[in-house]
């Protein structure tokens, strides 16, 4: 068996080479018709949002037109996107919301 030599050993980082992946917020928009009860149910079921937080969330989309619902990296943002789209269409409500890259 080899012998410990009693040596210290120097583990260096490497350079890094690889970036952080860019992460996309997915944005949920206002209209005049998905009822507010709706909107907060999908935040919770899709977003993991607690019930507070997700009526937050709805009356400020609400109020501002659009607003985040989270942000993922980019294939979690398009199901998420997907979910909530499938959601509301099966539903029979307008509702929209669309993925981006933020910075
Ligand atoms: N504006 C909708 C209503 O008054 C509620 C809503 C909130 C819809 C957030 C879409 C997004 N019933």
């Amino acid at each position: 068996p080899a012998q410990d030599d009693g040596g210290s050993v120097v583990l260096e980082r490497r350079p890094e080479k690889t970036l952080p992946p860019q992460m996309y917020q997915v944005v949920m928009l206002n209209d005049d018709y998905t009822p507010m009860e709706f909107v907060i149910v999908v935040l919770q079921e899709f977003f993991n949002k607690d019930r507070e937080t997700a009526t937050q969330i709805m009356l400020k989309i609400h109020l501002d037109g659009k607003g985040i619902c989270g942000v993922y990296s980019r294939d979690v943002a398009a199901t998420k996107v997907d979910q909530v789209l499938d959601a509301a269409l099966r539903a029979g409500h307008p509702l929209q919301c669309v993925s981006e890259p933020i910075e």
